[in-house]
């Protein structure tokens, strides 16, 4: 079965922080309301939801996949780009230790989650402004000894490389072209974003199952004519904080 790990909206998240969006005003109760359904959509999926507590001193703490990178054999704890957001970690690394060895990469190097994409054995990490190469390397120092290969992608554009790409399965990446080069991904397949989705290509898979957000219809189109199964959820205020459905999970197997 599937454990997602999420935490509740934090108090504080009007002061999250932004890259390539201006501020808007976030709606909390209604911010709150959608990260709930959101947690009650991959119940539905069979996932079982741990929610930890909101954390009112880091804005941004909502988005847990920023944390760690999950694998079948490890979870590594990640140090993240904005130093903000740095120390978040603590929460979710005693909720992973239930499930997987936990180990941490090391410092100066940075690594925010949502710039892992995980195809099979094949690790690609977004070089943005919040991961550098330093943290691809220590990334690597910690998966290689289970076989996966660690390589480092451009992405521009966009906060994450999760932004521009993220997997349906082992093999195909939902994609927006304009934001990472496909050509930087070997052997994979790919689903383009409609052109006027650009932040469509954010898609969370459970399992077989995929979670989009509703406010990428075409996308979500294209996906459903490839084959796939979707389940759409509202999140239109994390949305305004930057966030979208893979970053405010952390899902992986577990024993039934
Ligand atoms: C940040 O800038 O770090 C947050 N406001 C948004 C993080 C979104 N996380 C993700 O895409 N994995």
């Amino acid at each position: 079965m599937w454990h997602a790990i999420t935490r509740e909206v934090s108090p504080a998240v009007s002061a999250c922080e932004l890259t390539h969006l201006d501020r808007e005003p976030i709606d909390l109760a209604r911010a709150v309301e959608q990260h709930e359904r959101y947690c009650i959509a991959l119940e539905g999926l069979g996932c079982r939801v741990t929610r930890l507590g909101a954390e009112p001193d880091f804005p941004d703490s909502v988005f847990v996949e920023d944390v760690a990178v999950v694998l079948d054999e490890v979870a590594v704890m990640t140090r993240p780009g904005a130093p903000s957001r740095r120390d978040e970690g603590g929460a979710v690394a005693r909720a992973l230790a239930a499930d997987r060895e936990v180990v941490a990469i090391k410092g100066p190097g940075t690594l925010d989650g949502g710039d892992v994409v995980v195809l099979g054995q094949a690790i690609y990490v977004g070089l943005s402004s919040r991961s550098d190469s330093a943290g691809v390397e220590s990334l690597r120092a910690c998966v290689e000894p289970f076989g996966y290969r660690v390589h480092g992608v451009d992405v521009r554009g966009c906060l994450h490389l999760k932004t521009a790409c993220t997997a349906v399965n082992d093999e195909t990446l939902l994609v927006n072209p304009e934001w990472v080069d496909p050509e930087e991904i070997e052997g994979a397949w790919f689903v383009q974003v409609d052109p006027g989705e650009p932040f469509g290509a954010n898609v969370l898979r459970v399992g077989e199952e995929l979670v989009h957000d509703v406010a990428y219809p075409r996308t979500r189109e294209r996906l459903e004519s490839a084959g796939y199964t979707v389940a759409g959820v509202d999140l239109s205020e994390l949305a305004k904080a930057e966030g979208a459905v893979t970053c405010s999970s952390l899902v992986y197997s577990v024993p039934d």
